[in-house]
């Protein structure tokens, strides 16, 4: 038979908000993984997605005034442009509101059903809504929620539960047969600890709330979002149909240290009910912190990764995250420190390395890879470390030590650099002798732009490209024979890593006034109710200028992401664009939907999770004819330029 391809999950992420550098943090470290398989020989599924059901999700929408499953599909769209941007190689993006992922879960609980693993009851216990999550007296910790330390309430409903108990025993053999089954190892115990004191059953269905899959036994009843959730990850690979056996049982479950319960109690007891395999390995990684506190959606402390990836470039970001903290604990976010490590070991160490052999093979070979001579000692030790490298690379992969990955890299460029500076082939004047010192700086770097790879996609590829030489799986050697012509040498990381350009930084959309009412306590002021994909409420100085009727109904241009800001007792949830001339002021006018961007071509749309209002003065955008431009680039959105009234006007 056929080797089963290596089946890799990342949690499916809440879509209660946008994303942030936390879920990054899991993303990058599962794409590192499926890159490496893939490098090395193996057919690979990379599932990630989101889970959009629950309670949750269902008041984030509310609170937004916005229908749910409108909201879920405005903000999935977040994720996935994220994962793109970040060069996020998944196979598969799984939403818990497809309809297949619907079909499954129905069909899973039936399974468990008819091994009579399901009944009717009542629940009742601490329940954090915030995580979706029944507590018991003993979890909490000072009456909170023991994950976001929140409030939680007592909550007593009709359930069917889930005879989570039944499975005790047979967790604990699983523990025990399959050691890798719960990793690392030193968040093994804990669980085995907490299943040893006995497991209740679980309640595993809702009547509080409906945003859910309707659960097939009682149409009175939702599914717990756990339940739904976890089961994407056979949905997510065609089950129940017969395909998902190409790659079940997963290989690895990527998670973060908090869910580790659901994914290796809850979930391995469902497919034993069900009789599905149980997955290899749940690896439980530590948390990001800000200033030791954990970055969380619901604490609002959190950096969205628009914000690194517009200071430090995608590879800068992937690399930063992996690079300082052991994968298993938690470590705090450190931005002196990722800039020293993206200018010290990208630009400096790497970066210089490549660009001054690619210069020398310019200058002294014509541009094409020499034939190396005899190698002496220097080279033939620098041989024997590029020939282990990917074994040592693989041990601290498979371990997922990804910080220990990259520091071996590392020290191998830091040798490849020493060597130049020992050898100093400026200096050499033996052309067989040169030939072969650069031949040896050209061969490591192929195994090097081979190494970054999974950490760093495109930087790899460009180091390989710009050494003429093609991508090749594992197993890799030092070879004595690569031949290549090299193309010019292009900066591969640039330490002025921020991107100067402020415009990236704002988020400026399309919107339409559904309701205008002049503002009680400003006379100047209009409060307008306006459809920017979501329901928002902003003061706009435009009573001078225009009557309410004039207005509703229609486009605007907005500042999306400006800090909100109290006018005269209302608040102002954005800023209205209007261009400005003497004593004249104009609407601008926008094509395109409620909640669009308004971009300029060819410039990266990062924005920032909030700016000020002296950051949108600083664009210091005007008209120009009909447009209204940065920096002499016009505003447009997908269908076309922004309008304005007024010539050589100035944006307010
Ligand atoms: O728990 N540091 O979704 P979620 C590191 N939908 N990783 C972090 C992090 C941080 N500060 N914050 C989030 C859910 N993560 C469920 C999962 S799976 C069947 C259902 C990452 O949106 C980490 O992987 O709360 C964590 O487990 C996950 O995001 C939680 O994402």
């Amino acid at each position: 038979m056929a080797k089963k391809a290596f089946y890799i999950t990342t949690p499916i992420y809440y879509v209660n908000d946008v994303p942030h550098i936390g879920h990054a943090y899991t993303t990058i470290a599962a794409d590192v993984l499926a890159r490496w398989h893939r490098l090395n020989g193996e057919k690979v599924f990379f599932l990630t997605g989101t889970d959009e059901h629950g309670q949750k999700v269902e008041k984030a929408a509310s609170e937004k005034g916005i229908e749910t499953k409108q909201f879920v599909d405005m903000i999935v769209p977040r994720f996935v442009e994220s994962w793109k941007t970040l060069n996020i190689s998944f196979d598969r993006f799984i939403r818990t509101t497809e309809e297949d992922h619907k079909k499954g879960v129905i069909e899973l609980i039936k399974k468990c059903h008819k091994n009579n693993d399901i009944y009717k009851g009542f629940y009742e216990g601490n329940y954090c809504v915030p995580c979706e999550t029944f507590y018991t007296e003993k979890d909490l910790v000072n009456n909170n929620c023991p994950s976001c330390g929140r409030e939680t309430k007592i909550v007593k409903e009709e359930s069917y539960f889930f005879r989570l108990s039944r499975y005790e025993k047979a967790l604990l053999e699983l523990y025990e047969t399959s050691p890798s089954f719960i990793s690392p190892d030193h968040r093994k115990q804990e669980i085995i600890n907490r299943v040893k004191e006995g497991l209740k059953d679980l309640s595993i269905t809702r009547t509080s709330f409906s945003w859910g899959i309707p659960f097939p036994l009682d149409e009175h009843h939702v599914t717990y979002v756990w339940f739904d959730a976890l089961t994407n990850y056979l949905t997510g690979i065609g089950w129940p149909s017969k395909k998902f056996a190409s790659y079940w049982p997963a290989d690895i479950h990527l998670v973060g240290k908090e869910i580790l319960w659901f994914h290796t109690v809850i979930w391995p007891a469902m497919l034993m009910s069900a009789g599905v395999d149980i997955p290899g390995t749940v690896y439980a990684h530590g948390w990001l912190t800000i200033n030791g506190e954990k970055m969380s959606k619901s604490k609002g402390n959190f950096i969205p990764p628009s914000e690194l990836i517009r200071k430090y470039g995608v590879d800068g970001t992937r690399y930063g995250l992996l690079r300082d903290i052991p994968f298993g604990m938690d470590g705090d976010f450190n931005e002196p420190q990722l800039i020293k490590r993206i200018h010290g070991e990208l630009a400096d160490s790497l970066g210089n390395l490549l660009q001054r052999t690619l210069t020398m093979v310019h200058k002294y070979c014509n541009g094409v890879i020499p034939k190396p001579g005899i190698f002496g000692d220097d080279e033939k030790r620098l041989q024997d470390v590029a020939n282990n490298l990917f074994a040592h690379l693989n041990e601290h992969i498979q371990k997922l030590e990804f910080h220990k990955g990259l520091e071996t890299i590392w020290s191998f460029v830091a040798q490849c650099n020493k060597y130049v500076n020992d050898q100093k082939p400026w200096d050499i004047h033996e052309p067989k002798r040169l030939n072969t010192v650069l031949y040896t700086l050209s061969e490591c770097l192929r195994l090097i732009g081979h190494a970054v790879l999974p950490f760093m996609p495109s930087s790899g590829e460009k180091m390989l490209a710009q050494l003429g030489q093609k991508q090749k799986k594992l197993p890799l050697q030092f070879e004595t024979n690569t031949s290549g012509k090299i193309a010019q040498p292009e900066i591969l990381f640039s330490k002025s890593v921020v991107i100067d350009e402020p415009f990236s930084a704002v988020d400026l959309r399309v919107a339409i006034i559904k309701d205008i009412k002049p503002h009680p306590n400003a006379d100047k002021l209009y409060v307008l109710e306006i459809d920017v994909g979501e329901k928002r409420t902003l003061c706009a100085g435009l009573r001078n200028y225009y009557s309410a009727d004039e207005l509703k109904g229609k486009s605007i241009v907005i500042v999306y992401n400006l800090k909100p800001a109290n006018l005269r007792g209302i608040e102002s949830q954005g800023m209205l664009l209007a261009s400005q001339k003497a004593d004249v002021v104009k609407i601008l006018h926008p094509k395109g939907t409620p909640g669009e961007p308004v971009t300029i071509s060819g410039m990266p749309r990062t924005p920032k999770q909030q700016i000020t209002i002296e950051d949108f003065k600083d664009l210091k955008l005007k008209t120009s004819g009909t447009k209204v431009v940065y920096k002499d680039k016009p505003l447009q959105t997908s269908q076309g330029e922004v309008f304005s009234e007024l010539d050589d006007a100035v944006i307010v």
